[in-house]
């Protein structure tokens, strides 16, 4: 695996800022917990993330030169003299940056954030990569949702089409005729629901249905979306993907992967705002395996924290995909959830709100150890 970045040997000093502002990043590292953060932030050596569980102790100063992004390291307090001495200019924009970070994220979709958001997978599709054809009957589909939730899925995201590499498109009476009954069953029964689609046509019938939550792996680029999901009132998760399923995989190719999708998703908020859907309503997610080669991932897996500072929840979803096989041995998607769990749990150490699992009942287990460890420290 390759860095995304270029080790500098300190930070960026005394340059002509104000056209570099908007190459300037901050990747939060040195990420605590519990006590230890409250401990970091008390004594001026760290600052919260999100929800004041986490704080970040350190952190790289991340700066674009043309192909190459220059990484510098230094603590809390070496980034705030060095923010405060360069200008204000880099005083504002990083205190914009780290004010993002820290501030307290609203309910989502009516869920506290305090603690990880499973949410589990119902693909009611023929052809999905690793559940197709499992859940296509809409009871046999239904049935698996509630049993997802008994095992502690506080989401369903319900899928009709596939999004998978390669995958064709479906009509869309075709996709509602999948995912409308399953929605309906479960928003009877309270429990939230995710709608996956990509397709306005399909958004608004799915939140008359029930459907709290509108997750678009085109982060609402279609025609109509923004405008649909701005008049639903529904939450949306904004996902990154390079080019369309069908091609994704064949020749992904980025400048700097993380800073890209920062750089896209930073713009898909700006754009969701100006529709009218509120930042408390968005969360982001960098999309792991759309339109990515394993570097890219593992590149995103690395620099999760980044994006904190785009003031949204974070939702990553590794489940079953390739990327977990090609970093290991070349599993099939049913031999993945080793793997799955770590990329996970690495998720949530970098602070993400929310995770996308097929299998719930293992997920579920592996987050109360992990919490059990972090509410120690
Ligand atoms: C629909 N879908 C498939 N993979 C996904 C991922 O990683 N994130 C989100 N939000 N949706 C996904």
């Amino acid at each position: 695996m390759t860095s995304a970045f270029r080790r500098s040997s300190g930070l960026p000093r005394g340059l002509e800022w104000q056209d570099k502002l908007s190459s300037l990043y901050l990747l939060p590292s040195g990420i605590v917990s519990g006590e230890q953060a409250a401990a970091a932030v008390i004594s001026g050596n760290g600052w919260p993330i999100a929800d004041g569980q986490l704080a970040f102790t350190a952190g790289a100063v991340l700066l674009r030169d043309g192909a190459q992004t220059w990484l510098a390291m230094a603590s809390y307090s070496e980034l705030v003299d060095w923010a405060n001495s360069e200008g204000e200019e880099v005083a504002r924009h990083m205190g914009q940056l780290v004010r993002r970070m820290g501030a307290r994220r609203p309910d989502w979709a009516g869920l506290a954030l305090d603690r990880p958001v499973i949410m589990g997978i119902v693909n009611t599709t023929p052809d999905s990569f690793s559940d197709g054809g499992k859940n296509l009957d809409p009871q046999t589909a239904i049935d698996h949702a509630f049993a997802m939730v008994e095992a502690g899925a506080r989401i369903i995201d319900v899928g009709g089409e596939s999004t998978r590499p390669g995958a064709a498109a479906v009509p869309h009476d075709e996709e509602l005729a999948r995912v409308l009954p399953v929605i309906r069953a479960l928003a009877e029964k309270d429990v939230v629901v995710s709608i996956d689609t990509r397709h306005a046509a399909v958004m608004g019938p799915a939140v008359e249905a029930g459907a709290r939550i509108i997750n678009d792996v085109t982060a609402l680029e279609g025609e109509g979306a923004l405008e649909v999901a701005a008049r639903s009132g529904a939450a949306v998760c904004l996902m990154h993907m390079q080019g369309e399923p069908q091609t994704m995989q064949a020749d992904p190719a980025y400048v700097c992967a993380p800073l890209d999708i920062y750089d896209t998703l930073a713009a898909r908020i700006v754009a969701c705002e100006a529709a009218g859907i509120p930042r408390a309503k968005i969360a982001t997610d960098p999309g792991i395996g759309f339109g990515k080669t394993v570097d890219h991932n593992a590149q995103l897996f690395a620099s999760l924290a980044l994006y904190h500072g785009l003031g949204c929840p974070i939702l990553l979803g590794a489940s079953r995909k390739s990327v977990i096989a090609k970093m290991s041995k070349g599993e099939g998607p049913g031999d993945r959830l080793p793997g799955t769990l770590a990329a996970h749990l690495s998720g949530l150490d970098a602070g993400a709100q929310i995770i996308r699992v097929h299998d719930v009942v293992e997920t579920v287990q592996a987050v109360k150890v992990w919490l059990s460890i972090r509410s120690a420290s």
